[in-house]
C-alpha cells in the first residue's frame, strides 16, 4: 500500500492515525492495524475486550461495503456511515486492489468470533469479483471501480498499491488449514502471470518483480514489493510438485536482490524503491526515493527464507540491519527514518512510523527466534505482522464460498 493524501491530512505519518476528527478512517488501514491487532490481543490472551472491540470496529466499516457492486470504497466516516474514495485514487472514482484485497484474514475472523456472517459475506463478495472479472493477461490492475466493477487503469504491482492482495491469497490459503481451494487457485494463477509479465533478470544478474503499466515496465521494485520473496517461499511448499524448488530458488533470488538494494547504500539500509536501468541496478536513482522509513518487507522476507532454509545468511543480513538501525535510526526517543540512505550523516525524518513496532522489529525477533516461535504451521501474519491462528479445526474460517 502506498501512502497517499488523507483524509487526515498530506502526509504519510498522519496516515497512520487511520481516523481523524472528521470522524473520516481509512478502511484498509483501521483493518490491518487495528482490529488486526486487536483480533491478535485476543487470540493471545483470551481477554474478551479485544474481540469485543474488534467486532465493534468491524461493525463501523461496513457502511464503506455500501456500493453497486459490494467492492468497499477506501473511505469510510464513522459518525454518519458515509463512504468515499481517495481523492488520489483515479480522481476519486477507484477502489485500491491493496486496499479491498487485503481484509479476508481479518473479516472471516470477525465472523468466527461474532457469529455473525456479514463479515466473511462482504470478503467472499470481493474474492468473487476478483475471481470472475476478466484480468488482462491474468493480471490485477491496482484500480478497480466500486461501481461498475470495471478496472480503471492498467497499472499493475506487486508493490505499493498491489502488495498485499497477493498477500492475502495464499495466506487464505494457508489460515484456512489448506480448505480455501478458490484462493490456492487464484494465487497460483497470478503468480504465473506476474512472473510471465513482470519477472526479469538484470544484466548483473539479479532477480526483480517490474511494475506494469499497460505493457509497458517500469524496471522498479519498491522497498514494499520485497514482501514477495517471503511470500513466494511461504507459497512454495503447496505449489505443484514440479514448481516447489523453482518458486523456492525465485523466493531466494529475490530476497538477494532486496538484500542487494541495503548493501549497495552507504548506511546499509535500502531506499523506498530502487531501478534496474542505464547500467544501474539495485539503488535509488531519484533522491526522493532514497529514503528509509523503517520499512519491514526486506526483514519480512529474511524471516521467512530463514524458517523455510535455515540458511544462516539470513541471520547474517538480518544482523547487517539490526546495526544499521542502531547506527543511523536510534534517536533518544526510539527510532527515526532517515530521508537519504546514502548518506553516511542520517538526516532523520523524526517519525517512528507503527509498522517499526509492529512488523519490523517482531520479523527481526522471529528471525532470531526458534521456528516454534509462533509457528508458520498454527499461525499467519496478516500485512501488518498481527498474527491470527490457523483454523485447523474445521472450515468455519474457510474463504472460499
Ligand atoms: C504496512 O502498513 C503493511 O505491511 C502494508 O501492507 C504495507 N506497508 C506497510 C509497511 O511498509
Amino acid at each position: 500500500m502506498r501512502w497517499g493524501k488523507t483524509s487526515c491530512g498530506p502526509s504519510p505519518e498522519t496516515a497512520t492515525r487511520a481516523t481523524c476528527l472528521s470522524g473520516e478512517a481509512s478502511l484498509f488501514e483501521v483493518n490491518i492495524r487495528y482490529i488486526g491487532g486487536l483480533l491478535s490481543a485476543f487470540y493471545l490472551t483470551g481477554e474478551e475486550v479485544f474481540r469485543i472491540k474488534a467486532i465493534k470496529l468491524g461493525e463501523k466499516l461496513l457502511p464503506a461495503f455500501d456500493t453497486p457492486t459490494g467492492i468497499p470504497k477506501g473511505v469510510v466516516n464513522f459518525k454518519s456511515g458515509s463512504n468515499r474514495s481517495w481523492g488520489w485514487a483515479m480522481a476519486g472514482s477507484s477502489s485500491i486492489l491493496a486496499e479491498f484485497g487485503s481484509l479476508h484474514l481479518e473479516f472471516l475472523h470477525l465472523t468466527q468470533l461474532s457469529g455473525n456472517q456479514v463479515f466473511a459475506e462482504k470478503v467472499r463478495n470481493i474474492r468473487k469479483v476478483l475471481r470472475d472479472i476478466d484480468k488482462p493477461f491474468g493480471l490485477y490492475p491496482n484500480f478497480l471501480s466500486p461501481v461498475s466493477g470495471n478496472w480503471m487503469q492498467h497499472h499493475v504491482s506487486v508493490g505499493g498499491l498491489g502488495d498485499s492482495f497477493y498477500e492475502y491469497l495464499i495466506k487464505s490459503w494457508l489460515m484456512s488449514a489448506k480448505t480455501d481451494m478458490e484462493a490456492k487457485d487464484m494465487y497460483y494463477e497470478a503468480l504465473e502471470a506476474i512472473e510471465t509479465h513482470l519477472l526479469n533478470v538484470s544484466p548483473g544478474g539479479l532477480t526483480y518483480i517490474a511494475e506494469w503499466r499497460g505493457g509497458i515496465l517500469d524496471h522498479k521494485m519498491g522497498h514494499l514489493a520485497c514482501f514477495s520473496g517471503g511470500m513466494i517461499a511461504l507459497g512454495a511448499e503447496d505449489a505443484k510438485e514440479e514448481k516447489r524448488a523453482h518458486y523456492r530458488e525465485l523466493a531466494a533470488q529475490i530476497t538477494k536482490t532486496c538484500h542487494e538494494s541495503y548493501a549497495r547504500s552507504d548506511t546499509k539500509l535500502g531506499p523506498e524503491a530502487f531501478w534496474f536501468n542505464s547500467g544501474r541496478e539495485a539503488v535509488a536513482t531519484q533522491t526522493s526515493e532514497s529514503y528509509y522509513i523503517l520499512r519491514p518487507e526486506v526483514v519480512e522476507s529474511y524471516m521467512y527464507l530463514w524458517r523455510q532454509t535455515h540458511d544462516p545468511i539470513y541471520r547474517e543480513w538480518g544482523w547487517e540491519v539490526v546495526t544499521a538501525l542502531e547506527k543511523y535510526c536510534r534517536t533518544e526517543a526510539g527510532f527515526s527514518g532517515i530521508q537519504d540512505v546514502y548518506s553516511k550523516v542520517p538526516n532523520h525524518d523524526n517519525k517512528q512510523q507503527t509498522f517499526f513496532l509492529a512488523e519490523t522489529l517482531k520479523y527481526l525477533y522471529l528471525l532470531f527466534s526458534e521456528d516454534d516461535m509462533l509457528s508458520l504451521e498454527d499461525w499467519v501474519f496478516n500485512t501488518e505482522a498481527h498474527p491470527l491462528p490457523v483454523n485447523h479445526s474445521d472450515s468455519s474460517v474457510r474463504g472460499g464460498d
